[in-house]
């Protein structure tokens, strides 16, 4: 399989249900990771663009239109079309995104297949958001509503095109919000292919649009909209602080932030060495360390550490990089130049920094941009690589000795996105788990994100949380009703 056999089909924005041209005419490259060459020029979205984008899906929001006549048990079986049709496409789709993206085929497939769930399970939900009977003071009757908050736009990253895609619309559409979603300027291709099966599946114009473009130009033009009345975020905390700003700035729109992290993997020394190393291995390489959630720094407990680090290792090793078309490619390229280069520099920085490299380091091959399987032992607390997000596949081994010492320390960073710990006592995974300040927590797992159960950064790791009826909540206004009662009644 290569990439010659994926037809790209969809390369200009898709606004009211049609694919159109930019206002300006622009269009930008995108680029195949694994030979750092040109896919293909998709049209780029500028400030012109997203006002046309965002009138589309103000119209399709209008009270008495088709959109808001529908039953919410309605809009859930359009959710439920579309993660049919995803899956019917699962082939092409997972090529796209490889091609687009340099994640393995098989990775692919795995974040196609956690979309459709992710889409079933707010197809399920849709007609679920229940408001309340309040017994108010003062002889009325009060109830709540939960309602559409509006026009959402929303910007994704690069590291899981169609799996953020899925995550950010398929809240917004089951609590009947309408959506400008702007895909990350390094992977437009998916976002484009699922919004033409948005259409099939039925979903009415200006529903959902899709607007590839830069981050500063087309990104920012949707945080700073006045008709956008929420934005969903995930990116960079840096960027994160930029779309606040702007929602400040404009017109208090409602924000979500799912941001970056450098979240620990707890070792007790009472763990099965074995099923530890590949639970804190699986946890830092997938996605080629190019996960938010990351478990980024391995706390090992003095005890099994000189053995862990050996074991990690050795499993490092025979992690095989090489093309994404390949079956037996356990990991692709990084993302793309920049990304590459911060990976390289990092690894550099902890070399310089004292941390010892137990192997890896350097970039594999001559063309596109793979980076070796990376281990570092001996990482202290206040060395770059343990405070800084790498968002690449490099281990860093820290050591500690009680569990009270590692839960200030993997406490003490500005993020808190995510925890696992390895242990077969109930009292260090119960005592680990209440102390970390962290949205989720991993025991015996990691990475273990479901559509039911939220997901979301404490500190500087976010605001607001993606997936379960929490996300739903996101993307709804609570309204208050009250009816004055004649003062007899009881
Ligand atoms: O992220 P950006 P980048 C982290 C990770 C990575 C670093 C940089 O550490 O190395 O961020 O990655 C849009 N207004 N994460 O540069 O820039 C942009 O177009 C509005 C963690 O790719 O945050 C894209 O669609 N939007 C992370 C999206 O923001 C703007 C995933 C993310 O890009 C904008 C990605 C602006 N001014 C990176 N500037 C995670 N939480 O999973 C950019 N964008």
């Amino acid at each position: 399989m290569s990439r010659d056999d994926v037809k790209i089909k969809y390369t200009k924005l898709f606004i009211n249900n049609e694919f159109v041209t930019s206002v300006s005419g622009k269009m930008f490259p995108t680029i195949n990771p694994a030979n750092g060459k040109k896919i293909i020029d998709v049209s780029e979205a500028t400030k012109e663009d997203i006002d046309v984008a965002v009138a589309a899906a103000k119209a399709a929001f209008k009270r008495g239109s088709e959109w808001r006549k529908l039953d919410a048990s309605a809009r859930g079986l359009l959710l439920q079309k579309l993660a049919n049709l995803i899956q019917r496409d699962v082939d092409y789709l997972s090529k796209l995104e490889s091609l687009d993206n340099g994640k393995t085929v098989a990775d692919s497939v795995f974040d196609i297949g956690c979309a459709v769930d992710t889409f079933r399970y707010y197809a399920g939900i849709a007609d679920k958001s229940c408001g309340r009977t309040i017994p108010a003071d003062a002889g009325l009757f009060s109830m709540t509503r939960r309602e559409p908050v509006g026009v959402v736009g929303q910007i994704i990253p690069w590291n899981y095109p169609i799996l953020m895609l899925a995550w950010k619309w398929a809240p917004a559409l089951a609590a009947g919000c309408t959506v400008v979603l702007k895909p990350a300027e390094l992977t437009p291709l998916t976002a484009l292919a699922v919004a033409a099966l948005a259409k099939e599946a039925g979903f009415p114009k200006g529903v959902v649009n899709v607007v590839p473009g830069y981050g500063p130009i087309a990104g920012q033009a949707l945080a700073l909209h006045n008709d956008i009345d929420k934005i969903a975020f995930t990116g960079s905390t840096v960027v994160g602080r930029l779309i606040l700003e702007s929602a400040a700035k404009s017109n208090i729109k409602r924000i979500s932030l799912e941001l970056g992290g450098k979240s620990p993997v707890v070792i007790m020394d009472d763990a099965n060495i074995d099923e530890a190393v590949e639970i804190a291995h699986n946890a830092i390489f997938a996605n080629h360390g190019q996960n938010c959630c990351a478990g980024s720094r391995t706390f090992v407990q003095a005890g099994i550490y000189d053995e862990f680090v050996k074991k990690a290792t050795e499993m490092a090793k025979k992690r095989k990089v090489g093309n994404p078309f390949d079956e037996t490619t356990q990991q692709g390229p990084q993302i793309g130049e920049v990304a590459f280069n911060k990976v390289l520099r990092l690894i550099d920085t902890g070399i310089k920094e004292g941390a010892k490299l137990q192997i890896g380091g350097t970039r594999v091959g001559k063309e596109g941009y793979f980076v070796e399987p990376t281990v570092f032992s001996d990482v202290t607390d206040d060395m770059t690589i343990a405070k800084e997000e790498i968002f690449g596949p490099v281990q860093t081994i820290l050591k500690f000795n009680s569990l009270d010492e590692v839960i200030e320390r993997a406490n003490s960073t500005t993020y808190g996105l995510a925890a696992g710990i390895v242990t077969q006592n109930i009292n260090n995974a119960l005592v680990f788990s209440q102390a970390v300040q962290a949205g989720s927590v991993w025991v015996n797992c990691y990475d273990a994100v479901i559509p039911q159960a939220p997901f979301g950064g404490f500190k500087q790791s976010g605001i607001g949380r993606e997936l379960g009826e929490e996300a739903m909540k996101e993307y709804l206004e609570v309204k208050t009703i009250s009816i004055k009662l004649p003062t007899n009644v009881s």
